[in-house]
């Protein structure tokens, strides 16, 4: 099940790539869609904890559940 996740710092799609390689360094099958406008990240595939840590590591900021 997909979960959507409030974070911020995100500015272009190379930040969409840079969060998205992240998770999927720490859940290689994990699905992300990354909406900059909303600054969301919704993910398919990965704990909640993989994704803050993955965010957190990638020096974004993880605000939790959106
Ligand atoms: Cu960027």
């Amino acid at each position: 099940m997909a979960t959507t996740y409030r974070v911020t710092g995100m500015t272009c799609g190379g930040c969409a790539r840079s969060v998205t390689s992240a998770i999927q360094a720490a859940a290689p099958a994990a699905k992300v869609e990354i909406d900059l406008a909303k600054q969301a990240v919704t993910v398919d595939g990965a704990t909640e904890a993989q994704v803050k840590q993955a965010v957190d590591g990638a020096g974004f900021g993880y605000e939790g559940r959106a």
